[in-house]
């Protein structure tokens, strides 16, 4: 959002429109006027449970955060495209693999999108997938363990930006490039990127047992940006439908070269005609180098394979597979309704909204009713698509979710509010504020065939006198509504973990029955775990030095260790023999780059440490597990080369 947040603000300075988060208005003290009952709807007694579970993405910090709703509490930070010093994330040796693309090692990004796998449509709490921005990968997230088990670097793509949404029965998770690129990168002057540069839609299958993830082919679209993507449900299962920006094809995005056609397009994509084509062997393989990084929950170690080719297909090639759909004034989000019909296209510099009929679509197609082409991909008529317009929504409407009772809610986020609206009458039944410039908002089960409709979550990206001051830079925030109403009524702010980009709500049971508890030690197959203490011992292989070493409340084995010298690289290899739930320790070693290693009951984790200093130089567990724990600890000789 932020490439056009410039254009807008300066249209809405312009306006004079930019009101709901201006200091004037803020010192009004509108705060949101709840109700005395608002504070009760989000109270959750100490030691009971939320009701939904909110994952929310952390936009530049690269990581997911796990929130109850409606509480508002947070309960963990998921590292994904991250290092995160809490967790050992991307510090140790098991899990630095995860963050390997093609460009090396590269411990963060900027994640968008979360989306939750779906059964028939409905959301089956298995995995979230979630896109990285800026080096394009997806990553998946187990949802037994909650962690990050496997993260797929897209090629041919730049900026990763429509993604990472899934098909109905978790089919594909698709990954839409923002930017066109040379495909393949090359050498070439920027001013002849129009009919040269391509836009990669990839469509990345995943396994319906053990949810691997492979890129079974790459649709190569025209040139355009490609901003948001929603697949088709219901009805409209076997499509996917892309907004796109800059149809001029300008190399330049200043206002006067972009924004110069009235109405860009949604691409309408048949994915199941193109899998039909590839499984018949169709596409061509090009060489392409990628990451694939998976973590495999018995050895708790990762692995990274550079993949060398990829199959694209060029949609031209593929008659009825793709169609363009004229929408007005570059649409932002992309968005299908429950019942897979309605397919909103929210036009960020517009005041209304724009939606489309997939029943006309068809009807049109059936028909061949076509305005030209673009790049040999057939353009439907405006009109004939059209279902209908929603008026003086606001200004700037950004993203809509659904209820699954009829209605839909629009962020706007020049007017900083939430629209509802009635899909078929197309009416304007209810609008809220929000404090301030929402982005994206989240209904749990939105993006589904059966959303839970209580709960609306806004998700502002700028807060200014909400909260304490913290100087300069202040929190990034969430709102919840309640919307079981007809009208919204607010309920909670709370403040959030880095950019609330978007999220993917789910109601808590579907989820709470899948939580693992424990790894079992003797299912661990870690290469070099000590399952018990007679496993432990200290083996050196030249100037490596193998350290095997086991904790349990509260010692380590071995915790006096000789015969390292300076120059060697010692291998800690430890493993936590404790069986009973909610039991970690932690390890840290005097001058050791690899922040803590929170080990959790049956699992390994190793960590390097190269000793600079002769001396005897202590480790101690850093998280804090009995009586004894200032106990736990040991020392390390070492002795000149
Ligand atoms: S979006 Cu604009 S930068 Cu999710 Cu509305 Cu990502
Ligand atoms: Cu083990 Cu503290």
């Amino acid at each position: 959002m932020k490439r056009f947040i410039t254009s807008i603000l300066s249209i809405a300075l312009i306006a004079g429109s930019f009101t709901s988060c201006n200091d004037d208005d803020s010192k009004k003290g509108d705060r949101g006027a709840l109700s005395s009952s608002a504070a009760e709807k989000v109270y959750v007694a100490p030691g009971e449970h939320d009701e939904y579970y909110a994952f929310v993405s952390g936009g530049f910090s690269g990581q997911l955060a796990v929130y109850g709703l409606p509480s508002g509490r947070l309960f963990k930070v998921i590292p994904v495209f991250s290092q995160d010093a809490e967790k050992a994330w991307g510090y140790n040796e098991e899990t630095k693999p995860m963050l390997n693309t093609s460009h090396g090692f590269i411990p963060w990004d900027d994640s968008h999108h979360p989306d939750i796998s779906q059964t028939e449509g409905k959301l089956d709490g298995r995995w979230v997938f979630i896109n990285g921005n800026n080096t394009p990968r997806i990553a998946k997230i187990d949802l037994t363990t909650f962690e990050t088990t496997e993260i797929i670097e897209v090629p041919n793509s730049a900026g990763n930006h429509s993604s990472s949404f899934v098909t109905e029965n978790t089919e594909y998770v698709v990954a839409g490039t923002r930017f066109s690129v040379p495909v393949p990168q090359r050498d070439m002057p920027i001013n002849e990127y129009k009919g040269n540069f391509k836009g990669a839609l990839s469509f990345i299958s995943v396994d319906p047992e053990d949810g691997r993830m492979d890129i079974k082919f790459q649709l190569m679209m025209p040139g355009f940006d490609y901003d948001l993507s929603h697949p088709g449900r219901g009805k409209s299962h076997g499509w996917f439908f892309f907004t796109t920006y800059n149809t001029e094809e300008a190399n330049s995005l200043l206002e006067v070269n972009a924004s110069q056609n009235d109405k860009d397009f949604i691409a309408a994509v048949n994915w199941k005609k193109i899998e039909e084509y590839v499984n018949n062997g169709g596409g061509k393989k090009m060489p392409a180098n990628y990451a694939h990084n998976v973590y495999d929950e018995e050895t708790h170690t990762a692995t990274s394979t550079m993949k060398k080719e990829v199959l694209v297909v060029d949609p031209s090639e593929v008659p009825g597979a793709v169609y363009f759909l004229p929408t007005p004034k570059s649409p932002h989000g992309c968005d299908v309704d429950p019942s897979g019909e309605y397919i909103v296209g929210n036009g960020k510099l517009s005041a209304d909204l724009t939606i489309h009929s997939f029943t006309k679509m068809l009807d049109a197609i059936e028909n061949e009713r076509f305005d030209g082409e673009a790049y040999g991909i057939p353009i439907l008529k405006f009109e004939d698509v059209l279902a209908g317009t929603v008026k003086q929504g606001g200004l700037g409407p950004l993203h809509t979710e659904f209820d699954g009772k009829g209605n839909a809610y629009t962020t706007f986020f020049i007017s900083s509010e939430v629209v509802k609206w009635k899909l078929g009458s197309w009416e304007v039944v209810d609008r809220k504020p929000t404090y301030y410039s929402v982005g994206h908002l989240m209904i749990p089960g939105g993006n589904s065939r059966e959303p839970f409709g209580d709960y609306v979550l806004a998700m502002n990206k700028i807060t200014k006198d909400r909260y304490l001051p913290t100087g300069p830079e202040v929190t990034q925030s969430a709102q919840l509504y309640d919307i079981t109403g007809e009208k919204m009524e607010l309920l909670l702010d709370f403040p959030t973990v880095g950019e609330p980009h978007y999220a993917a709500g789910i109601a808590a049971d579907i989820v709470k029955e899948r939580s693992k508890k424990i790894f079992k030690l003797a299912d661990n197959k870690h290469k070099y775990a000590a399952l018990t203490n007679a496993d432990t011992r200290v083996e050196r292989d030249g100037n490596e030095v193998h350290i095997y070493m086991s904790m349990i409340r509260s010692h380590f084995t071995p915790d006096n260790i000789e015969g390292i010298k300076v120059g060697d690289k010692v291998y800690f290899h430890v493993t936590n023999h404790e069986q009973d739930y909610d039991v970690p320790h932690g390890i840290s070693m005097i001058g050791a780059n690899t922040s803590e290693l929170l080990i959790m009951p049956g699992q390994t984790e190793t960590f390097v440490w190269e000793p600079k200093q002769v001396g005897v130089w202590p480790f101690y567990c850093t998280d804090f597990c009995s009586a004894l724990h200032q106990e736990m600890q040991g020392y390390v000789r070492v002795s000149p080369a």
